[in-house]
Parts: structure tokens; sequence; C-alpha cells
């Protein structure tokens, strides 16, 4: 399945006139257009190859069909939401769900769809067919050597996968922890961690980050090894310069200030990136900004002030990825969405009058502060996001030129109506 560009150049076409109509007029109120432009247009965003299937709850799984069978089909099925909206031009894989049989092959087909491999990960929070050891009372924490050595082991071994793919980042998430009070000892759980987590670090090449994701509970429900965010960077600090805090958005206790906790991660030089999601009581992993789209505006705003007072570079600097499951939508058309909801709550961030919040600040002025923010959060973006799109060759209407071209009747035709891709 490919998209072709005279398909996407019709769709465009039809709506070319309604699109300028809108994009002057917000064009015409924003100082800094071109700048925005060409950010927007450097921004991409990295697709876990994970969700391109219908992941399901533990109640049951409802597939759609025509769900990749293979790595090869999740690289193609990535290439067509990068086709539309020029922004997914990077895949992040999971091992041992992905692996590669042929690395050379599979950078060859990636880079056919103008995809390079972002972070990889590892997973060691199930047990594989034929693998001796159980993790069923955790990986790095173990209080057996020989388990903390087996998943310390898998972890170098994706690392390599990751050489070979031209990848530069390890992620780590880890079930480990406990579920019931008396369990483990806290204390123990983390130097074994720690020291397993070492060991990973000192096998990473130089140019390589390590970035170590926190999460409250689940699947333990009584202690996690790395809970939040203080005990990751708790971690990162002792690791070292290559060791990074990742910030996934549903991982926080109810209510959690997650834009304070990105300032200070970035303050310290110790942000590594970003699983996107959206989520109302926990883990949700539902599509970004389909929940409480002004939080994820608040968090870019401190992403674009906390970056540009480091001096670093929006687009690259950091690990910018969506883990996210999905139950009653296509994958595809979720991600489409997921991805726009991220640049729409970028572009608005670029949009604050940033002198005017600063003046607002120094004086205390409360109410000017929020008129600052509220003025950005409530343009509507939408014709800018959509014109870095067109000037990129992607669709005006991503979503509709999906239906428009039947892709997923298509996927279907071509591999079946019961299909199962590996993920969560
Ligand atoms: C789990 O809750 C975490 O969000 C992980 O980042 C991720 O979903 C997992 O590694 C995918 O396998
Ligand atoms: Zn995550
Ligand atoms: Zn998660």
């Amino acid at each position: 399945m490919q998209i072709e560009k005279y398909k996407i150049d019709e769709a465009n076409n039809q709506q070319a006139a309604a699109h300028q109509r809108k994009f002057d007029f917000v064009a015409e109120g924003v100082a800094n257009l071109d700048e925005v432009m060409g950010k927007l247009a450097e921004f991409n965003i990295a697709i876990p190859s994970w969700a391109l299937g219908t992941g399901g709850t533990r109640f049951g799984r409802f597939s759609g069909g025509g769900e990749p069978r293979s790595l090869e089909e999740k690289i193609e099925d990535i290439g067509v939401l990068h086709a539309l909206n020029r922004s997914s031009g990077a895949i992040s894989l999971h091992i041992p769900w992905d692996i590669p049989k042929d690395a050379k092959a599979i950078k060859a087909l990636a880079a056919q769809h103008g995809l390079r491999f972002d972070a990889m990960n590892s997973n060691t929070f199930q047990d594989q067919a034929n693998q001796p050891l159980s993790y069923k009372f955790g990986s790095l924490q173990h209080v057996d050597k020989n388990v903390r050595k087996q998943a310390v082991e898998h972890n170098i071994e994706v690392i390599k996968q990751g050489i070979e793919l031209g990848s530069n980042a390890l992620t780590v998430w880890l079930a480990d922890g406990s579920s019931f009070p008396g369990q483990l000892n806290f204390r123990k759980a983390f130097e074994n961690t720690y020291e397993s987590l070492q060991e990973i670090y000192a096998a990473m090449p130089d140019d390589w980050k390590m970035y170590l994701e926190y999460k409250c509970y689940e699947p333990n429900f009584y202690s996690t090894t790395v809970a939040d965010w203080g005990q990751s960077l708790l971690y990162v600090n002792k690791l070292g310069p290559k060791a990074y805090t990742l910030v996934d958005l549903g991982h926080h206790l109810p209510n959690a200030n997650i834009e304070q906790i990105v300032s200070l991660l970035l303050m310290e030089g110790k942000l590594a990136g970003f699983h996107f999601n959206d989520s109302k009581y926990g883990d949700d992993d539902l599509t970004v900004g389909s929940i409480n789209p002004y939080q994820l505006f608040l968090i870019f705003n401190e992403l674009v002030e906390g970056m540009d007072a480091r001096g670093m570079n929006h687009a690259n600097d950091l690990g910018w990825m969506i883990d996210a499951s999905h139950n009653v939508k296509d994958p595809i058309e979720d991600l489409l969405q997921s991805v726009e909801a991220i640049k729409i709550a970028y572009a608005q961030a670029l949009l604050v009058d940033k002198k005017k919040l600063v003046q607002a600040q120094l004086n205390n002025d409360a109410a000017l502060a929020q008129e600052v923010l509220q003025q950005a959060y409530r343009t509507d973006v939408r014709p800018l996001v959509a014109e870095s799109r067109l000037r990129a060759g992607g669709a005006l209407d991503p979503i509709g030129a999906f239906r428009d071209m039947q892709v997923r009747s298509n996927l279907i035709k071509e591999r079946g109506e019961k299909t199962v891709a590996t993920g969560l």
C-alpha cells in the first residue's frame, strides 16, 4: 500500500480556495509567521510500532482488520501516515515484538518511506517463549541476580539492534514494583535496579541516550520501582550525562501538574522527551488532545520557553513520541489525530506573546498572564498546521484523504480481515 501523491494533490486542489481564506485570516494576526511555519515544518513525531494495531483492553480486543502482520507492514503503515501528514517521519521499535531479521533491508525500506529509527524499546515486562527465567517478580529489580542479568542482557541486545538501524536512544520502561506491602524492600529494589541500569548504561555508545520512563502504578498496584519523576531523576542523575527522564503523559497521579514537572526537568537538562497520549483516569493511552488539550498546550508552552532558554533545537533535542492504544478507532486515523493535536498545541505555544507574559509575571499580574496564554490557546491555528503540511506535500485534510482513498479497505484486501498486530 502506497499513497499516490497525485491523489493527495487532487484532494488538496478541491480544498485550496477555502483553505487559503482561512490561512490568510489567521496568518494576518501572527507576528512571527515565518518562524512558526519554519518550526512546524521541522517538527516530527515518532510513531510506536505497537500502536498500529487494535490494542484492545484486558476485556477484549476487536480488530478492525488489515492490521500490519510484520515489521515491514508496520513501516508501510507509518509510511502512509507520513505521506498524509509529513510529520510522522520516525518509528520507534519494540524488541522482541519487532525483531528485524535483516537490519539493512529494514533500514532501506524505512528510508524509502522517509522514516528514521527513533528510540528503541526493551521489554522485560512479559515472559517470552523459551525465556529461561520469569519476570513475574520484576526484572532489573529482581531479588535473583540471574534474572537481573537476563534482563540486562536483553537491554544490551536491544542497543545492538538499534545501532544496526541507526537509532540512538534506548527507552527503558519497567513494570517492576510490588503489589502488596512488605513484598519487597524498597531500598534493595532501588539498588538492584540502579546497578542493573548502570550495566546497561555502560553498554551504550557515547552518542546514545537512555530514556528512563516512570509510571506511578500498573501492572503493580502497591509500588513501582521507577514510580515518578523524582525517582527517575534520582536514577538518571546517578547514572550520568547519557541518562534522561522520559515523561509519559498518562503516568501520573490524578491532576499532577505535568507542565511544572516538564519545566524543572528541562531546567536540569534531564528531560528526555515524551510519550504523548491523553487520559481521564489512569494510563488510558487515549488519542492525544482528546480529553485535555489545554494541558497539552500548557506543556508545550513550558517546552518552548524552557528549550529556548537553553538554546535547544525544538525538533531534534528531545524525543517526541506517541504512546497510545486503540480500542474503537482505526489506529491510523487515531494516530493522524494525535499528531495533529501535538502540532496544534506546539503552534499555539509558538504564538504566546512571551514579552507580554514575562512582563505580567514581573508585575504579579495573574489576570494578564492568563489573557496572554489563552489568547494563544484560543487562536485557531489549524490553518497554519494545514498550510505547513501542504507546503511539505502532505494532505490538507489527512483523515479525509485517508477515507477518500479507502486506505483501510485496501489494507484489508491486502492483509485480510482477521489480522493481529503485535503490541499492547
Ligand atoms: C507502559 O505503560 C509504558 O507507557 C510503555 O512506554 C509502553 O506502553 C510500552 O513500553 C510499550 O510496550
Ligand atoms: Zn509510555
Ligand atoms: Zn503507559
